[in-house]
């Protein structure tokens, strides 16, 4: 059993000794609520407490607060970078090939129990509102309000036990509408109870709308390249070199960038972003739509005028890129504000674990890129903070390795819930006091296997330790790579991949691929030098290489 049996009687006399605000007194049940706040594709580069140069121009102080009230987590990963992936992973404790979701396309093995059935069962009052993105129902949950596949920035339609599990559209922006609903949640909930509610926004998904208050925010503000924005490639093999995900090609000037004049009809791929772009403008009511273009129009035709070229260009695509990026960020920094005066005003804040988090990292421009899915660090490691002062201290953080799987056995250790054996994560509570348990785990398996798809990320798998990194890219190329549910006609898989083999998305070669890297993170940290096969690296190769096939035995992985 993984669980801390006298946690329960731990919480229960600490309860009784402090002397709580008139309404937690209220709550009988006083085992932990649980507030769990899961933004979609938000990098920890652009959080203020994480302290990188950007975020310092665009600070979140409301998330900062949840670092300085409680832990920053400074080793925290995924296990695929993608938001089916990882969210399975969250539900269940189990790595893709386990819970079934290895792909965006694929649905999860609903078989396999989810935290919230257990949370469920043991008395705790459960909701989610936001994104879903799960091919299922939500199971165990008490109360769901939740976005259509991805969700829409603008006046979204959510499915709801409220509709009677039917669709309908609101009116309003996705970052306040989820936050509305979360608000809703905690005050119409079973108050004997303690809760569990899973926040998930939609932003800062692509294509980045922000909200309308915000469209000019950051208007001045110039923001620094990341130092490798114009990384070569040069020691890294194809992987690196034939994705799409560079902010100087792959960005779309309309659907991406929102400058409407220019697209390119030629390109299937333009066309298809044109019409994404108008798709959601047409959403917009005529003075969201006229504020929308008192932004956007002057720039752009400053912007053609100007008829930039080359690397002029390609850092004005990343400027634009990460203002509307982070206009978003703005909204979801309120939101947590929110969030934490309800539960204050409540008198919850002190029984709430707070915990805030994303689906996967995100790529500011790093590599010169945007979007995740590989393993190097800006995609691999996600943000996450801690707050429950009860057990955390403020303004502590961790350098343990620990990954999404963990969050299950988490919240059922907190709420004193046995943690099913076949659960791979381990509860992090032994690291709340800042201490880490002699056997805290030194490494982590981590497996990409979404390809072919959007952006051309090759299958790849690896380990990470707290110094090094190696990683194995395999698959053969092109439609060759696709597995068989993405080649079994009438899946969701198979779609995806016929729109975009009919847009002419993959490249005329791609090759078969089966090659390793190896990075030193202590004198490499910006993964730009591939130590793979270099003389001198033969030993620690060989330990990474064990450690590797250690994870595949024993985890059974039957791809790689
Ligand atoms: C969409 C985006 C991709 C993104 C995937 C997965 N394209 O397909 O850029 O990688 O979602 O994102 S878009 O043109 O539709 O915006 S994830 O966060 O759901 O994994
Ligand atoms: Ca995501």
């Amino acid at each position: 059993m993984k669980v801390n049996s006298t946690l329960n009687l731990m919480l229960c006399s600490a309860a009784a000794l402090c002397s709580c605000a008139p309404k937690q007194q209220a709550q009988q049940d006083e085992r932990p609520n649980i507030l769990y706040i899961m933004c979609d594709d938000h990098s920890y580069q652009t959080i203020s407490a994480y302290g990188s140069a950007v975020s310092q121009l665009a600070p979140t102080p409301n998330i900062d607060r949840l670092a300085s009230e409680g832990m920053r987590f400074d080793c925290a990963f995924v296990e695929n970078s993608l938001s089916a992936p990882s969210r399975a992973a969250c539900m269940t404790g189990l790595y893709s090939h386990q819970n079934g979701q290895r792909h965006l396309a694929e649905g999860i093995d609903t078989t396999k129990t989810f935290f919230t059935e257990l949370l469920h069962d043991a008395g705790y009052n459960t909701g989610i509102v936001g994104k879903w993105h799960l091919m299922c129902e939500p199971k165990g949950f008490d109360y769901y309000h939740i976005l259509d596949d991805q969700g829409k920035y603008y006046h979204p339609t959510f499915k709801s036990n409220d509709f009677n599990g039917e669709y309908r559209q609101e009116q309003g922006y996705a970052t306040q509408l989820i936050t509305k609903h979360a608000i809703e949640f905690l005050d119409r909930r079973d108050k004997k109870k303690p809760f569990c509610l899973m926040v998930h926004h939609k932003a800062p998904h692509r294509n980045w709308m922000p909200e309308q208050k915000y469209l000019n925010l950051y208007d001045s503000v110039q923001f620094p390249l990341p130092e490798t924005f114009y990384d070569d490639y040069s020691t890294r093999g194809v992987a690196a070199r034939q994705q799409k995900m560079s902010i100087a090609d792959a960005l779309e000037m309309v659907q991406d960038l929102k400058v409407t004049q220019c697209y390119d009809f030629t390109r299937a791929e333009s066309r298809f972003s044109y019409n994404s772009l108008m798709g959601e403008l047409g959403r917009l009511t005529p003075e969201e739509r006229a504020a929308w273009d008192a932004h956007y129009s002057p720039r752009n035709e400053a912007f053609i005028k100007a008829n930039l070229k080359g690397k002029a260009l390609t850092e004005w695509k990343y400027q634009e890129y990460i203002r509307d990026y982070l206009r978003c960020i703005k909204s979801v920094d309120d939101s947590v504000g929110e969030l934490l005066a309800y539960l204050e005003k409540e008198g919850l804040l002190d029984n709430t674990v707070i915990v805030y988090t994303s689906d996967q990292g995100f790529w500011m421009g790093e590599h010169g890129w945007f979007d995740k899915r590989m393993m190097y660090e800006e995609s691999f490691r996600t943000p996450l903070l801690i707050r429950y002062p009860k057990q955390i201290q403020g303004g502590t953080h961790t350098d343990a390795l620990v990954q999404n799987i963990d969050f299950a056995p988490t919240f059922l250790n907190l709420a004193g819930v046995e943690v099913p054996a076949q659960m791979e994560g381990r509860s992090l509570m032994p690291l709340f006091d800042g201490s880490k348990p002699e056997d805290w785990r030194t490494s982590l398996y981590y497996h990409y296997y979404d390809y072919p798809t959007f952006h051309l990320v090759r299958r790849h798998d690896g380990v990470r330790t707290t110094r090094y990194k190696l990683i194995h890219f395999y698959g053969m190329g092109g439609y060759a790579g696709a597995d068989a549910d993405m080649r079994r006609e009438g899946t969701r898989e198979n779609r995806v991949y016929q729109m975009l083999n009919a847009a002419n998305y993959f490249p005329a070669t791609s090759p078969d691929i089966n090659y390793n890297e190896l990075y030193d993170l202590q004198t490499d940290p910006h993964e730009l030098n591939n130590l793979y096969g270099k003389p001198g690296y033969e030993k620690i190769t060989a330990e990474l290489q064990r450690e590797l096939d250690g994870y595949r035995i024993r985890l059974k992985i039957d791809e790689y």
